[in-house]
């Protein structure tokens, strides 16, 4: 599970662009060399029915825990090993509230999947995201309302806060904003949307996330893994004064 001692990375595989075996294959590979943590399988919209077959790919290349990140219902693999049963709790839509989880609880109890109730904002722009959940994303700047729900969001229970910028978004969340909202909650806080190199990730991570998710920067070249592993390891380190080069190494 999630922790707040050392800063972790996920590597997001949205099923909807990576299913064929060779690019789930380059994806993981890169994300094993990189020491990823997590992989995340989900997306904002899935249309074909191959998730058991990613899942079990990614599960044989790594051993990382697999934990699922669905946009829906047909998203649900029993070859994960958890799933993150996200509450859009920055949404005020109660499908993506309640009615989803109703409907898929009774299966996750049989399948025996470890169970995270994450609490889920959406930050920013309209991204694919907040369309297909018809949801509105809390606007970039306004970090006392991110904080608030995220606040609200552990008192409700949720044992995780994953602030998203959406998948590709121009920009990740803002230092300031995770702060805040760093600030407010104790239990482990996922930042992920539009993290593409060091810098953005040694910005989200040295802000305050615990985990780090990299999705669409991996999908297009994996080996940018090994550069953003380089600032999860340099989050981690005492010394954050070392050069680029040094991380790199
Ligand atoms: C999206 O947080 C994830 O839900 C990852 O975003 O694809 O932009 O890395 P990216």
């Amino acid at each position: 599970m999630f922790s707040k001692s050392k800063k972790q990375l996920a590597v997001l595989i949205d099923p909807e662009n990576i299913y064929r075996t060779e690019d789930v294959r380059q994806v993981i590979e890169a994300a094993v060399e990189a020491e990823a943590n997590y992989v995340f399988v989900g997306g904002s919209l899935v249309t074909h029915d191959r998730i058991d077959d990613v899942v079990h790919e990614v599960k044989s290349l790594t051993s990382a825990p697999v934990y699922l990140f669905p946009g829906g219902l047909n998203q649900i693999s029993g070859f994960a090993d958890g799933i993150l049963f996200l509450s859009l709790i920055s949404g005020r839509n109660p499908d993506f509230l309640i009615s989803k989880q109703i409907a898929a609880a009774p299966l996750l109890k049989e399948l025996g999947l470890e169970v995270i109730p994450t609490g889920y904002l959406l930050i920013g722009t309209t991204s694919s995201a907040s369309y297909m959940s018809n949801t509105t994303p809390i606007p970039y700047e306004k970090n006392e309302i991110a904080s608030a729900t995220a606040l609200a969001g552990q008192m409700l229970g949720h044992k995780v806060i994953y602030m998203d910028a959406g998948s590709g978004a121009e920009k990740p969340i803002s230092p300031t904003m995770i702060e805040e909202v760093k600030r407010a909650i104790d239990v482990p806080l996922i930042v992920g949307g539009g993290i593409r190199d060091f810098d953005a990730a040694y910005a989200v991570l040295e802000s305050g996330a615990d985990v780090l998710v990299v999705g669409n920067a991996a999908e297009s070249d994996p080996q940018v893994l090994k550069e953003i592993s380089g600032a999860v390891k340099a989050a981690n380190s005492l010394n954050p004064n070392y050069s680029l080069e040094d991380r790199m190494e």
